[in-house]
């Protein structure tokens, strides 16, 4: 019969008890992150349907600077929206982690919980049909071309210019998550920096270089310049989803002047129109909550 050489347990068992609770405690935390990513909403939020009597509680992330909703531009986003269609809400300051898809905005409406600015909107749209735009074809198409140019482009070069930019970094570490204490805040900053530059070499933008950047974004500002030319609003005299995303990305552009490396607003504030329309929203829409004061000295 084999024997066993005999083994030393009092050499062996702490290392060993260690590597199994480091392994187990690796394998818990993969799984939850796992699970975090891989779980599916449970119901779709396009055939979700609220109470038309239920409140609405938007979740968003604090203000910096003079922006006069909040810093990321999708809750700025929704809270233009709901001016503009006139639905009353309450505002509340969160953290990511509110949401069933980690990200913010989110609403809380009775039952139902609802993420991610488009699907907000969708959702608000099926339960008060009569806030709807009427809009021809053509009209619709716009507003889903500048919605996707806005969201899905120029959102990522602000956040390139917060984020990865060392001007916008350095003022988010002065302004961002300001309700955490030190050092807290300061370590989750640092978690979250490196979180945002992947997510961005992922899609693309972050590989190419500051200058080719910035080349991209103002072709981008441009042709936005050029929807709005001398209308009131991107369809016209009223405001549409479209607009509540261009005010979002530009009131942070123009208005957030700590957080954002000024490159980005410097090119922004080359068209008149954009900056006159932003103003025009901030005065319409988010009057009394204003604070900045140099008004007079942009556009017309
Ligand atoms: N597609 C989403 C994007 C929302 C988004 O990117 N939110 C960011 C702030 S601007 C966020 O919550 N980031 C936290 C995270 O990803 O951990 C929407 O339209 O609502």
């Amino acid at each position: 019969m084999t024997r066993f050489p005999d083994v030393n347990w009092s050499n062996v068992k702490s290392p060993v008890v260690a590597t199994t609770a480091i392994a187990g405690v690796l394998g818990v935390w993969l799984w939850s992150r796992w699970k975090r990513d891989a779980t599916p909403t449970a119901v779709p939020d396009t055939v979700q349907l609220g109470r038309r009597s239920d409140e609405i509680t938007l979740i968003g992330f604090p203000r910096v600077s003079d922006v006069v909703s909040s810093c990321s531009p999708y809750v700025a986003k929704v809270e233009a929206w709901l001016r503009f269609v006139g639905l009353p809400y309450t505002r509340k300051n969160g953290a990511p982690s509110d949401s069933p898809k980690g990200q913010l905005p989110v609403i809380l409406h009775g039952k139902n919980t609802i993420g991610d600015s488009y699907f907000i909107i969708k959702y608000l749209e099926q339960t008060y049909p009569e806030v709807v735009m009427q809009a021809s074809p053509e009209e619709q198409a716009m507003s889903v071309a500048v919605q996707h140019l806005v969201d899905d482009f120029l959102n990522k070069g602000l956040g390139y210019y917060r984020w990865v930019h060392p001007e916008g970094w350095e003022g988010v570490k002065r302004h961002f998550l300001k309700e955490v204490p030190q050092p807290m805040r300061a370590w989750l900053l640092e978690r979250m920096r490196p979180k945002v530059r992947s997510a961005m070499t992922i899609q693309g933008l972050a590989r190419h270089s500051e200058r080719d950047i910035l080349w991209m974004l103002d072709e981008a500002l441009a042709a936005l310049s050029a929807i709005l030319g001398g209308k009131k609003y991107i369809l016209g005299n009223q405001p549409c989803i479209a607009d509540a995303c261009a005010f979002g990305f530009l009131d942070s552009v123009l208005f957030d002047t700590e957080c954002i490396a000024p490159e980005l607003r410097e090119a922004a504030m080359q068209y008149d129109n954009l900056v006159s329309y932003t103003e025009r929203i901030r005065c319409a829409y988010f009057e009394g909550e204003l604070t900045w004061e140099e008004t007079a000295s942009f556009g017309s």
